[in-house]
């Protein structure tokens, strides 16, 4: 294992920037090929979780900021994704050094092909629908990126598919990388703190496409505003995407009639009927036509495509039923952490009229909420709202009837409290969890843990 990693990276001088999930499987992995390792995080010596593991493995460790000597030199610098590179330090350094981030580095060491998967929403349960798809068809398919799983790991086994999710953030410092099939879901505002406008989000999105040849496939949701208009704008034809579409019929593509998928792909056409897919909303459907897109461009057999579809039972902290009490459905989409996901949500929802009580909030990204106005006052009874961007959501002008908490626990009980028979409590936060909490999962996990005590 690892020859041609070893001869591309050994004695290589590399920096390693941040310590979390990407940066210290990165450190180790590169140490392990034989290179000379350097990892440097913001946080204090103390804070770094494997500490110990990085320096037993000879990485050597700049804790508490990051300093310009220390890039000096340097042949390779591997950036870990919550790393912001347009700051005046990584400026300067990329004048000498290239700065890439570590699934552009997986790759320049592999020639298996690469499956992308990119979109604000939806991208891990259409990554892991397509990784049970693959697998279902008998592929060896490694799965990882954004999804949890650093993308390097890759190498610890022998892979004939290498599946990513990629998010904005790793796709601003790829160059190279090149997916065979690539996927774009939908763009929608996200991570405004980072982006110093939308526009500079909708480009890194866009960059999945940047080094595909024709031969290559894209496949892309052309009823997303966004996206058409970016693609109109660049220049791409639809003839040159396998589209997919909730609204029109297609002569090539995947697309959504009546109660039907169908697919029209390389002269063939077969149909997948919507009842039975057990994940729920448009959004959903969206994922799945996204999924058997990439199952009919790599050729998989249509027996392995509708087991994936029709087993597929979504992830948790995703539109999950927690619980039905007296009458009322506890939902937990945890996981939505932008107004759009916040949008789908309420869309998503089957049934008629003002029956949701929504619980919403956590910490702002610079985001804008106004988008969300019109779904809210037609769905939402109560608006219960936790977390800083509290204010910022009540400037967002809503009609609805809102409610101040102090904490998770208080809105759940606001919402039990007032929801009745027939309603749905919605806990769809539309921002991101960490003014109170780890992580989504956190987050997620905390809410099912008080609706199952109620
Ligand atoms: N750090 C620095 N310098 C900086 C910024 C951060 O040293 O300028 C340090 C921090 O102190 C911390 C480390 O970097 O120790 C954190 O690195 P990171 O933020 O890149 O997080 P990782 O733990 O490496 O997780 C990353 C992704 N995180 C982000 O993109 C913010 C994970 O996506 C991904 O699963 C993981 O790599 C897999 O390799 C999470 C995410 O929130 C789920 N993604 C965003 C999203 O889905 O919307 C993009």
């Amino acid at each position: 294992m690892m020859i041609r990693e070893r001869i591309l990276l050994e004695n290589k001088k590399i920096v390693v920037v941040g310590l979390g999930v990407t940066g210290s499987y990165t450190a180790l992995f590169l140490s392990a090929c034989g290179a000379d390792v350097t990892a440097t995080d913001v946080k204090p010596a103390e804070l770094i979780e494997c500490r110990e593991e990085l320096e037993k493995a000879g990485v050597r460790i700049e804790a508490g900021g990051h300093t310009e000597e220390l890039f000096n030199g340097a042949d390779l610098v591997v950036v870990s994704p919550g790393v912001r590179t347009d700051t005046g330090l990584f400026k300067t350094i990329k004048h000498h050094t290239e700065v890439i981030s570590d699934v552009e580095l997986l790759s320049r060491l592999t020639d298996v092909p690469i499956i992308a998967v990119t979109g604000t929403n939806g991208k891990t349960t259409t990554t892991t629908l397509v990784a049970d798809i693959l697998t279902r068809a008998g592929i060896r398919t490694f799965t990882g990126g954004n999804i949890g799983v650093p993308a390097l790991k890759f190498f610890e086994q022998d892979y004939e598919l290498c599946l990513l999710e990629l998010s904005s953030f790793q796709l601003e410092n790829i160059r190279t990388l090149r997916p065979r099939v690539s996927v774009l879901l939908n763009i929608t505002e996200d991570h405004m703190d980072r982006y110093h406008s939308f526009r500079d989000y909708v480009d890194a999105k866009f960059r999945i496409f940047m080094n595909q040849k024709e031969e290559d496939h894209r496949v892309v949701n052309i009823e997303d505003s966004v996206i058409r208009e970016e693609l109109e704008r660049r220049g791409i034809k639809e003839q040159t995407l396998l589209p997919f579409s909730t609204k029109r019929e297609l002569k090539e593509g995947v697309y959504l009639t009546g109660d039907n998928i169908v697919c029209r792909y390389a002269g063939r056409e077969s149909v997948y009927p919507v009842e039975g897919i057990k994940i729920e909303g448009t959004h959903n459907l969206e994922n799945i036509m996204a999924g058997i897109g990439v199952a009919l461009v790599v050729g998989v057999d249509e027996g392995a495509v509708r087991q994936g579809i029709y087993s597929f039972r979504g992830l948790p902290h995703r539109m999950e039923t927690v619980r039905e009490l007296n009458g009322v459905r506890y939902i937990n989409d945890s996981k939505s952490t932008n107004p759009g996901s916040l949008k789908r949500a309420l869309e998503g929802l089957g049934g008629e009229g003002k029956r949701v009580v929504l619980i919403a909030g956590g910490k702002d990204k610079g985001m804008d909420f106004s988008g969300l106005k019109d779904v809210v006052d037609s769905r939402v009874k109560l608006l219960i709202l936790i977390g800083d961007a509290r204010d910022k959501l009540k400037r967002a002008g809503f009609g609805t009837r809102t409610l101040d908490a102090q904490g998770l626990e208080e809105a759940v009980l606001m919402a039990r409290d007032n929801a009745e028979p027939g309603d749905t409590v919605l806990f769809s936060p539309g921002c991101a969890s960490f003014d109170m909490f780890r992580d989504f999962e956190h987050r997620g996990n905390c809410f099912k843990e008080i609706v199952r005590g109620l």
